[in-house]
């Protein structure tokens, strides 16, 4: 991740090896730390006493960042992958991206087309299937997406193969057929993974506002929510969001997305994140 939050880098590099903070710089930590996105009410967590004699600055907030932030590990293979998310959000692009992570480390992935609603998202998964080497179980549109993931889920079990991914819709006419289509893939996807742990994600774009958050809430009621994978983290160096997702929804995240490449991506770890802000 380094070079990714090159700013933040920079800023809290500055608090290394100080006896303390002024009010003034105070001031300037919490316009940089606003600036790129992080919530008022974090921020002032993070700044509380900060500065008070015999405590090192760096070390204060280290501490109090890996406080908030929650991460979790891609599931291990063999696993099943659940994609939800608004729609745009990045859920069919960063299905090819785990399939290019796993792979790349020698497992067998397979995906289902689950995105039963649009021709063209079926054809985009199959591109992105064709240029990862990773193989697609797809149904003409207007098929029940439940009925695809459970083919998907019938393929990677008889080929036994290390990773089975479901696509999903972004949007249905309301939230609550969404919610609905949702559950019912999530249970038709569990049974027939026959005791395989199966990982529902949340894919959240990180330049959306507020209400993602609410759909966000949605998901985790309603269908349960193992871990987010935050998109769109490149160019903006917005690393604000990150902890703001942690911190409202109380969820770890899983990995980030850095850009439309297939390599622009990587497993989110909070420790590892939280050191190289300071290197
Ligand atoms: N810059 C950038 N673009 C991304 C990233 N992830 C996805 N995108 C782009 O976001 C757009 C939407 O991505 P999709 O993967 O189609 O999103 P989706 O959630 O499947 O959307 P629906 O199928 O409509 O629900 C595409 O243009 C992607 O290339 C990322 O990490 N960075
Ligand atoms: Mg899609």
């Amino acid at each position: 991740m380094d070079g990714l939050f090159a700013k933040m880098t920079s800023l809290l590099a500055g608090l290394s090896g100080k006896g303390g903070t002024t009010d003034m710089d105070r001031e300037r930590y919490t316009d940089e730390l606003l600036s790129m996105d992080m919530d008022i009410n974090v921020i002032e967590r993070l700044m509380e006493k900060m500065g008070a004699p015999g405590t090192d600055p760096s070390e204060l907030l280290k501490e109090r960042m890996k406080q908030i932030l929650l991460s979790v590990p891609l599931c291990a293979p063999a696993c099943g992958i659940l994609m939800v998310g608004i729609n745009g959000s990045g859920k069919t692009t960063t299905i090819a991206k785990l399939g290019r992570w796993y792979t790349d480390r020698g497992y067998s992935v397979i995906v289902g087309a689950g995105d039963t609603y649009r021709a063209a998202a079926i054809d985009q998964l199959s591109i992105l299937a064709g240029r990862t080497g990773i193989d697609i179980v797809k149904a003409k549109p207007g098929v029940d997406p439940a009925s695809v993931i459970h083919d998907a889920v019938m393929a990677y079990r008889h080929r036994a193969m290390d990773v089975v991914i479901g696509d999903t819709a972004g949007r249905l006419h309301t939230n609550v057929n969404l919610v609905n289509e949702l559950k019912k893939i999530k249970s038709v996807m569990t049974r027939a993974m026959a005791g395989d742990r199966l990982v529902t994600y949340l894919v959240m774009d990180a330049t959306i506002g507020k209400n993602s958050f609410q759909q966000a809430k949605l998901f985790e009621e309603h269908i349960g929510i193992d871990g987010i994978i935050i998109t769109k983290l490149d160019g903006t160096a917005k690393a604000g969001i990150i902890f703001t997702i942690c911190d409202v929804l109380g969820l770890p995240v899983v990995a980030i997305g850095t850009g439309e490449g297939m390599d622009d991506f990587m497993p989110f770890d909070r420790d590892a994140f939280v050191e190289g802000l300071f290197k």
